[in-house]
């Protein structure tokens, strides 16, 4: 179909998909070998870090560091950039990612994941700089993540529909099951950490209070679902429609979530499968990073939903 593709990006594709698959086998075992605890130590964002996500974090550094394809890593356990040893030569992709998401769950059979994003290299001649992550979500090369849960799924898109894998145990490879993913027009599921109510303004609540009542577009409530795990959160949502919030609020007035390996690639999806990512009044691939660590507000899914919440508490129309 791409005459002129060299096969480097199918390359990059199936050295995550192998960093995935050890990392779901590591998921799967990690009770039997201890790695649920916690290191002693405290990443950037103040999280303690479990052993696994070090072992995660590990895996796809020393596998995506040692291809030839990436000049330069960014980890959600790594305060910095990562030079790889192909930093000087090809190298001309960089790729940022949240190793093990939602793994404060992982001692209670909840699903975890893996999340990446990919950029081109702005000026190969210049050197790889931190400035690499700082592109616009539209800027992304392909982007996908992983879902650690009854199966093992690997959901990515290079710009040209979202396509989804799972993992056939018996064979250890990823088998194409759905081709061009497409979010439902609407859904009937809201997701939202209802814990925060305190912390929401009156817009926010005015706007969960009409889910869940007789609202007009639905004519019905909606159900609700929250699994903490934004990879599982996210699947759902991408595959059976209706809307996933996580808005900024009065306790964090940039947003929970991270923009760079989190926001970003998931709301590349969204808008691959046709419907919308936005961190309130604007829409997420329109926004470029400022820091490779900074958090954001993420409000995601089907067309119908996302245009009643963009109305209602932003006034904005998407
Ligand atoms: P993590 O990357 O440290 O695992 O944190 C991100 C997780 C997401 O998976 C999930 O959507 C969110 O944190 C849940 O946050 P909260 O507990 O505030 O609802
Ligand atoms: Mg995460």
């Amino acid at each position: 179909m791409f005459p002129d593709s060299t096969g480097e990006l199918s390359d990059l594709l199936v050295s995550i998909s192998l960093g995935v698959k050890l990392i779901s086998q590591m998921v799967a075992t990690a009770g039997f070998k201890g790695l649920h605890g916690y290191s002693g130590h405290v990443n950037t964002h103040g999280d303690e870090v479990r052993q696994i996500d070090r072992e995660a974090d590990e895996v796809l550094v020393e596998l995506l560091g040692s291809s030839d394809h990436f000049g330069l890593l960014v980890s959600e356990e790594r305060d910095d950039v990562i030079a790889t040893q192909a930093i000087g030569a090809g190298g001309k992709y960089v790729i940022a990612f949240d190793p093990l998401d939602g793994s404060s769950n992982i001692g209670s059979s909840i699903p975890t994941g893996t999340i990446f994003c990919i950029f081109r290299r702005q000026d190969l001649a210049k050197g790889a700089s931190e400035q690499d992550f700082c592109q616009a979500g539209h800027a992304i090369v392909a982007a996908g993540y992983s879902v650690y849960g009854a199966k093992t799924s690997f959901v990515y898109s290079a710009g040209d529909g979202v396509h989804d894998f799972t993992l056939d145990p018996s064979i250890g490879e990823f088998v194409l099951t759905e081709e061009r993913i497409t979010v439902p027009e609407r859904g009937n599921i809201f997701s939202v950490n209802e814990g925060n109510w305190c912390w929401w303004d009156d817009r926010m609540r005015a706007f969960i209070a009409d889910l869940k009542g007789r609202n007009l577009v639905a004519e019905k409530p909606y159900t609700g679902r929250y699994v903490g795990s934004l990879v599982a959160d996210f699947d759902r949502t991408l595959r059976k429609g209706g809307i996933f919030m996580y808005p900024t609020d009065s306790k964090r007035p940039n947003g929970r979530l991270r923009l760079l390996y989190e926001c970003l690639p998931l709301a590349f999806i969204m808008e691959q499968s046709g419907g919308f990512a936005i961190n309130g009044r604007e829409r997420l691939i329109d926004v470029t990073p400022t820091n490779i660590h900074q958090r954001s507000a993420f409000i995601a899914g089907s067309p119908t939903e996302m245009k009643w919440f963009a109305r209602s508490v932003y006034d904005y129309d998407l």
